[in-house]
């Protein structure tokens, strides 16, 4: 997969070169290719910003610069073009999976109070368009949140992860566990701290193991995130499961 990353900061995305990223881009599965954007500014300063029209606070970043920037970048092409933004729709892990499928993605990440408007009007007509938001707060531009979609997209990239069915029963993953947090991990040594793993863990029956982390899972996500849950999608068994969380006298939601 291309990624292109037009940005006033292209230094803030030297962490793609560590860890999952940076072993997926040298293996040729993720092509990462970042811009200044001030290059693409002509006067002697490198202007990319200007007051806003109808005055308030802040900079807006100039269409000429944006616009120069991201013809050259995509030439007769035309990736998927990603401006994050905290006024987007929000990214989740079905946009991570989408994206994931896409040969060629174009972040814009912005800076001040965001790109003159026109340049979506312009560039959402001639390719396909998301503004997309990382989670409700504000960051100081969108460099971080252009950081967390790519490690999410390169995740899903066929021969990124070590351990390929990893992502399978991810969190947010469609499948089996879709809208259930995953539960608690243990690993050696069995008793650390007079803290013991279950025992279920250690008896090598795959159905009860199963059983029991579908069962933790539905604990913790009736607990931290009860809005996941869709009661419809729930079995005889995970009904039953519930009803021993409440009867043990867990705090469990509705
Ligand atoms: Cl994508 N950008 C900025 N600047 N702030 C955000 C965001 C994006 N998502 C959440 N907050």
């Amino acid at each position: 997969m291309r990624i292109d990353v037009i940005s006033i900061f292209p230094e803030y995305f030297a962490p793609l070169d560590v860890s999952l990223m940076g072993k997926a881009r040298a293996k040729g599965i993720l092509d990462v290719r970042l811009h200044q954007l001030r290059e693409w500014a002509h006067d002697v300063h490198k202007t990319v910003d200007d007051t806003p029209y109808g005055g308030g606070p802040g900079m807006v970043m100039k269409p000429e610069i944006w616009g120069a920037a991201i013809d050259d970048v995509i030439g007769e092409g035309s990736p998927r073009l990603v401006v994050p933004t905290p006024s987007g729709r929000p990214f989740t892990q079905a946009v991570a999976l989408e994206y994931a499928a896409e040969p060629w993605l174009l972040f814009a990440p912005a800076r001040y109070e965001g790109i003159d408007s026109r340049v979506m009007i312009e560039y959402g007509s001639r390719l396909r368009l998301d503004e997309v938001s990382i989670g409700d707060y504000v960051l100081a531009g969108g460099e971080a949140a252009v950081l967390v979609m790519i490690e999410a997209v390169a995740r899903l990239l066929p021969g990124v992860l070590g351990n390929a069915v990893s992502a399978v029963d991810d969190s947010f993953a469609p499948g089996a566990m879709e809208n259930l947090l995953e539960g608690p991990v243990f690993t050696k040594p069995p008793v650390w701290r007079g803290h013991e793993v279950p025992e279920v863990l250690l008896s090598g029956h795959h159905g009860k193991i199963a059983r029991w982390r579908r069962d933790e899972a539905l604990r913790r996500t009736l607990l931290k995130r009860p809005e996941l849950i869709e009661r419809g999608e729930l079995s005889a068994a995970d009904l039953k499961a519930i009803a021993s969380f409440r009867a043990d006298g867990d705090p469990v939601a509705d």
